[in-house]
C-alpha cells in the first residue's frame, strides 16, 4: 500500500463509467483509451484549464470534465500532492491508491511527446513506494509498469533508512568518493557520493549488473566498480586508495578536530605520516581548535553512542533552561535519524518569546553555564549573520549564519552506561564534540531539516528547489523565484508541500 495514501484513499471500485460526463466532453478520437485525465481547476483558473482540456482533446487524450471514478490521472498546477489530497479530502472525495496525482508537468511532456510518457518522479506528486498495487491497475497497461518507474535523480525523492543492503558498494564508493575529496577533486567526488546514496535506498541488494539497469546515478565508472565487486567480491581500484600513502595521511591528518584539507596538505607535503611526530615538532604552529583536537583525540575518534548522546541531551538541556526557560531544544544530525553512533551530537535551539537582543546572549550564558559547571573543555561561538530579507544561498554546501558554538563537553561516567566504551587509567569522562544551533523561532522548521541531514539528503533538497521548482533553499528559509516570494514553513512538511514532495521523515533520510 502506498504510505502516503494511507489517510484518503480506499480501494478502487470498478463502477461502470459514468458516461454522461464524458459525453458531454469531446467530439474529437480518443487514441489513449487508458488514460483518463482530469485537470484540476484550483491555482489554474478556468480558462487556462479549458484551454489545456482542449489541446490535450485534440491529441487524443481522454480529459473529463468532472472528477468521476473513471479518472486515473489527476493533473494539477502550483499544487502539491498534499494540496491535491486535501483537496479531495474537502470534496469528501475518495481517491484510489491507483489514481495518479502529477504536475502540470507531465501534461505538457505528454502534449509535447504527442502520447503519453513516462511518469517520473518529477512528475509525480504522490511518488508510491509499493509499486505492486499501481501495477495491477488496467489503466496503466501501456505505460511501462510501475515497478519500473524511475527512482529519482534526488534523494529526497527516495526513503533511505539505515537498512542499507548494498554496504559492500556503497563503502568502496565513498571510499572512492573520500579519496577525490581529499585530491580536492569535486566532480568525481560528487559522482561517486550520489551513486552510493542512490544504492543506499535500495529496496534489494545488488547481485548482477541486470539489477542496475535503469538505476539513476551510475555512470560507466561506477558499473565498472560494481562489476567488479560482484565478480571478485572486491574492487582492485579502491583496495589501492585504502593502500595509498596520501589517502592514509589524509585520513589519519583529518581525524583530528580542527584539522581539514589545507593543514592535512601542508603536513603532507612537508612530510610528516603520523601523528606523534606532527605533535611533538616544535616548528607547527596549531590552532586553538587543533590543540583541543589533539588534547582530546583518543575520546573524540571513538564515537559516540546513543547513550551517551542522551547524557549529554540531558547536560545541554540542563544548561539551556537554566538561561532560556521556554527553549525548544532538538537533538538534530545523524541521531534525529536514528544512527546509533555518531562522530558529534547536534542540537536546535529556538523560543518563541526571546527578543533579537537577548538571543545574541543566549550561547554566551549557556557555556558560561557550563564551565561554572566545569563541563567546558572546548568552545567556539560563532556569531549570528542572519538576516531576514537576504535570499537562499544558492551554494549546495553553505554554512548558515545562525548563532552556533563548537563544543567539546566534558561527559562523567556514571551519567552513561559504563563498559560501552574502555576507560583510560584513572580517567572518570569522556570528551563529547557537541554543536548548538540558535535560530530564530520562525525558522525553526528551515533550520530543523537543514541540520537533520544526511549532507546529501540536504544537497538533493537544495538542487532539487533550484532545479524542479525554481525556488532556492537553504537551513534559513525558502524562496519562489517565479513568484518572487518567500514561501513560509511552522513545520517540515510544510517545507516539503511547498516544494511538491512526499514527505520524508528524518530516519528515512539517511541518503
Ligand atoms: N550541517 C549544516 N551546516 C553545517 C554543518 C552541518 O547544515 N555547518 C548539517 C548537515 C548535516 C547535519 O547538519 C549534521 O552535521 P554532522 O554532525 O556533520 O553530520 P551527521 O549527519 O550528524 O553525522 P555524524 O553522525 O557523523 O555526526
Ligand atoms: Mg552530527
Amino acid at each position: 500500500m502506498d504510505a502516503q495514501c494511507t489517510v484518503h484513499l480506499g480501494p478502487r471500485k470498478k463502477r461502470p463509467r459514468q458516461t454522461g460526463a464524458l459525453m458531454a466532453s469531446t467530439p474529437h478520437d480518443v487514441r489513449f483509451q487508458e488514460l483518463v485525465l482530469y485537470i484540476l481547476e484550483k491555482k489554474m483558473g478556468t480558462s487556462r484549464r479549458a484551454f489545456l482540456m482542449e489541446l490535450a482533446r485534440r491529441k487524443g487524450f481522454r480529459v473529463e470534465n468532472e472528477l468521476s471514478d473513471s479518472v486515473t490521472h489527476i493533473v494539477a498546477e502550483n499544487n502539491s500532492g498534499s494540496d491535491v489530497l486535501q483537496w479531495l479530502q474537502v470534496q469528501n472525495i475518495k481517491a484510489s491508491s491507483q489514481l495518479e496525482l502529477l504536475d502540470i508537468s507531465w501534461l505538457n511532456d505528454c502534449l509535447g511527446a504527442g502520447k503519453p510518457v513516462e511518469m517520473t518522479g518529477k512528475h509525480q506528486l504522490i511518488v508510491r513506494r509499493d509499486f505492486s498495487t499501481a501495477a495491477s491497475n488496467p489503466g496503466l497497461q501501456k505505460l511501462p509498469p510501475p515497478a519500473l518507474q524511475k527512482i529519482s535523480q534526488y534523494a529526497c525523492q527516495r526513503r533511505t533508512t539505515l537498512n542499507n543492503c548494498n554496504c559492500i558498494f556503497t563503502e568502496a564508493l565513498e571510499t572512492l568518493a573520500e579519496n577525490c575529496e581529499f585530491q580536492e577533486n569535486e566532480g568525481s567526488c560528487v559522482a561517486f557520493m550520489r551513486a552510493a546514496s542512490v544504492l543506499k535506498s535500495l529496496p534489494f541488494a545488488i547481485v548482477s549488473m541486470k539489477d542496475t539497469e535503469g538505476i539513476p546515478c551510475l555512470g560507466d565508472k561506477v558499473k565498472c566498480i560494481i562489476e567488479e565487486i560482484i565478480e571478485d567480491g572486491e574492487s582492485s581500484e579502491v583496495k589501492a586508495v585504502l593502500n595509498d600513502e596520501r589517502y592514509q595521511s589524509f585520513k589519519l591528518f583529518t581525524s583530528v578536530f580542527g584539522v581539514g584539507l589545507k593543514t592535512s596538505e601542508k603536513w603532507f607535503r612537508m612530510g610528516f605520516r603520523t601523528l606523534s611526530k606532527i605533535k611533538s615538532d616544535k616548528s607547527l604552529k596549531f590552532t586553538r581548535m587543533q590543540k583541543a583536537g589533539f588534547l582530546y583525540y583518543e575520546d573524540l575518534v571513538s564515537c559516540v553512542t546513543r547513550a551517551e548522546a542522551e547524557a549529554v541531551s540531558v547536560l545541554v538541556k540542563e544548561a539551556v533552561w537554566a538561561c532560556l526557560p521556554d527553549a525548544f531544544i532538538t537533538i538534530t544530525g545523524g541521531f534525529r535519524r536514528g544512527k546509533k553512533i555518531g562522530h558529534d551530537v547536534d542540537f536546535l535551539i529556538t523560543s518563541p518569546e526571546v527578543t533579537e537582543d537577548e538571543e545574541q546572549q543566549i550561547l554566551h550564558k549557556v557555556t558560561n553555564f557550563l564551565e561554572n559547571k566545569g563541563l567546558l573543555l572546548y568552545c567556539d561561538i560563532i556569531e549570528s549573520t542572519f538576516e531576514k530579507f537576504k535570499l537562499p544561498s544558492r551554494k549546495v554546501d553553505a554554512l548558515d549564519h545562525f548563532q552556533k558554538c563548537f563544543l567539546i563537553l566534558k561527559l562523567h561516567h556514571q551519567r552513561v552506561d559504563r563498559g560501552e566504551y574502555s576507560q583510560q587509567e584513572g580517567k572518570t569522562w569522556k570528551a563529547i564534540r557537541v554543536d548548538l544551533v540558535l535560530c530564530p523561532y520562525e525558522r525553526r522548521a528551515f533550520a530543523l531539516l537543514g541540520w537533520t541531514g544526511s549532507r546529501q539528503f540536504e544537497r538533493d533538497l537544495r538542487r532539487y528547489a533550484t532545479h524542479e521548482r525554481k525556488m532556492m533553499l537553504d537551513n534559513h528559509a525558502l524562496y519562489d523565484k517565479t513568484k518572487r516570494i518567500f514561501l513560509k514553513a511552522e513545520s517540515e512538511e510544510e517545507i516539503f508541500a511547498h516544494l511538491g514532495l512526499d514527505y520524508i521523515e528524518p530516519w528515512e533520510r539517511n541518503a
